[in-house]
């Protein structure tokens, strides 16, 4: 990898991660290897009828790491990852791991728009997916199609499924053969940010990095080799892989079980049938699987933790989950650049219903400041900024938005506005940085603004949330339009057709006169957002997003 593509750790903090024995120099195709041998008949991965041992998804992973090297994908080459909680997800990545090919993991949801960018922007040899969405009829090969001759560097587009004009992923198969160890120190996988940028930024993780990451956070949540993971959230997200995810109870020698759709009727039929002991969930999720509980007939006993992360968990609903549910609750703050806090295991449902826990690493550091990057007086609110063992120091390429993302010390700019109780506890009061946080999805509004823009009726487009009851806030486009027009009725469609995934096209659209403005003269979005999110204009207009797998709200 080229080093101007990454921003390492300073010496200094490197010796101080391994001394404290949270790097441990070894790569993340390790987890596997220890536990296919220490107990290679243990169930690894379990879906619907198919149940593989620790020792089959290795030699998986291993046939299909040489299968890739014969394609002629080569160390510290990227490829995009587009497939939803199949089977197939756990070798492709231990497979590009062993390799030292880097992963870039995106959400099911994208659409060419997406897609397109992540493969521009890392000069990806290869683009995976699977083949049709069952519950949308989506065909992905197509999508592929479009990619691929969009990015002339893709060279192969692999599926998982039937490939049509594509290479079958079961096809990349070859002897295993002795494969060169990545550096631990180098980048293991690319994460996408939930970006306040025009274009989301990439995330470099490293092996030394995730590898604690999600060793610790398998810790936290006392992951061993009786738990029973069950992915519901789309694996391609940092919460459901490794917090500690798919791969720290992997690392744990716990079954990972595969859920496709997060619908009660599915998760519940799978923590049943896998007793499954733990899952990670967003707040929208678990405020309806508390109610879809009262009429289920599944027997969800099995269930010890359920993790809720992603979005704000509003303590009434937070304090109904454990109780309805049976089960414990963990408050899980997070994002794909790295820091983590997790209310513990066993800490009083008071704590776990109001705060969002303590810091996953005794190295995590944590400044609260105010806008001139003053520390705030303990208690009050601030913006937070850490820097710590698994914490990004630079995004992916981007060395001018490095600039204002982290201090000139390193500490990385989270956009989250927090407080520290007397405790130490972190409450995430909210949030200084440009996006909608759907129910855990989150829309740039920079990104989205710069699609309203293109439209030809469109002078000017500001994006901001609205508050909603069940996720938590919505999507509103303020528009200015141009002369001669006064509607837009085709925004959704023009979005789509522009390749944008359906969460991101907005709920509402609202037709204004002008914007407020701040006295340097930009847009005032909190004003903006208060006024529209206050008092319904006779002229708006309102959309649902197309797609069905967008939200999962009841209809
Ligand atoms: C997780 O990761 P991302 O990268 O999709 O989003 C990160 C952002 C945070 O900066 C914060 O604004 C928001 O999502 N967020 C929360 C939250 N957890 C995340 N806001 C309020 N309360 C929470 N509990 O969302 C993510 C990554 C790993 C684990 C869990 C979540």
């Amino acid at each position: 990898m080229d080093p101007v593509d990454v921003v390492p750790w300073p010496d200094e903090l490197s010796e101080r991660y391994r001394r404290a024995g949270h790097w441990r120099g070894r790569p993340l195709g390790d987890i596997l290897r220890d536990r296919a041998r220490e107990h290679p008949d243990a169930p690894a991965v379990l879906c619907e009828d198919l149940s593989w041992s620790y020792a089959e998804l290795d030699g998986r992973s291993d046939r299909l790491a040489a299968g890739l090297c014969e394609l002629g994908v080569r160390p510290g080459d990227r490829v995009v990852v587009q497939l939803p909680n199949v089977p197939e997800f756990l070798p492709l990545l231990f497979a590009l791991f062993r390799l030292g090919a880097l992963p870039v993991l995106g959400l099911p949801a994208y659409r060419a728009s997406e897609v397109v960018h992540l493969c521009r922007s890392t000069d990806s040899v290869a683009y995976v997916i699977p083949d049709i969405d069952p519950d949308t009829g989506f065909d992905y090969r197509a999508l592929a199609q479009d990619v691929r001759a969009r990015v002339p560097s893709i060279r192969h587009v692999l599926v998982a499924g039937r490939a049509g004009p594509h290479t079958s992923l079961r096809e990349v198969d070859a002897e295993p053969r002795p494969l060169q160890a990545p550096e631990p120190g180098d980048p293991a996988l690319l994460l996408v940010s939930g970006g306040t940028t025009g274009l989301p930024k990439l995330i470099p993780r490293t092996h030394d990095d995730y590898f604690y990451n999600l060793r610790a956070s398998a810790e936290v949540c006392a992951l061993n080799r009786r738990s029973v993971y069950l992915a519901v959230l789309p694996m391609g997200h940092n919460f459901p892989l490794a917090c500690p995810g798919v791969l720290g109870t992997l690392q744990a020698g716990g079954s990972v079980a595969l859920c496709s759709s997060p619908s009660p009727d599915s998760a519940f039929a799978a923590i049943e049938r896998f007793s499954v002991t733990v899952t990670a969930v967003v707040p929208p999720l678990a405020a309806l699987w508390t109610q879809a509980v009262r009429w289920s007939s599944a027997d969800i006993s099995s269930l010890e933790l359920l993790q809720v992360g992603g979005a704000r968990l509003s303590a009434d609903t937070a304090r109904t989950i454990g109780p309805a549910l049976g089960c414990e609750l963990q408050q899980v703050f997070g994002m794909a650049e790295g820091f983590l806090s997790y209310t513990r295991r066993g800490d009083d449902p008071e704590t776990v219903a109001t705060t969002q826990g303590l810091p996953l690493s005794p190295d995590d550091e944590i400044r609260i400041v105010d806008e001139s990057d003053r520390e705030v007086p303990l208690g009050a609110v601030g913006s937070l900024l850490t820097r710590g063992p698994y914490t990004l120091r630079g995004y992916y390429r981007a060395p001018e938005h490095n600039c204002r993302a982290f201090t000139a010390d390193g500490f990385y700019r989270t956009g989250d506005l927090v407080r520290l109780t007397p405790e130490g506890r972190l409450v995430v009061e909210g949030r200084e940085k440009d996006l909608v946080n759907r129910g855990g999805d989150k829309v740039s509004a920079d990104e989205l603004q710069n699609h309203l823009r293109a439209h030809p009726a469109v002078l000017d487009a500001a994006v901001v949330p609205v508050p909603d009851s069940y996720l938590g806030e919505r999507t509103c486009a303020c528009l200015l339009l141009r002369e001669g027009y006064d509607q837009v009725p085709d925004v959704a469609a023009f979005l789509r057709d522009r390749g944008l995934a359906a969460y991101k096209i907005p709920d509402i659209v609202r037709i204004c006169d002008s914007f407020p403005l701040t006295s340097v003269g930009k847009v005032d979005k909190r004003e903006l957002a208060r006024t529209v999110g206050s008092a319904p204009s006779a002229g708006a207009a309102e959309f649902r997003p197309g797609d069905p797998a967008a939200d999962a709200r009841p209809r």
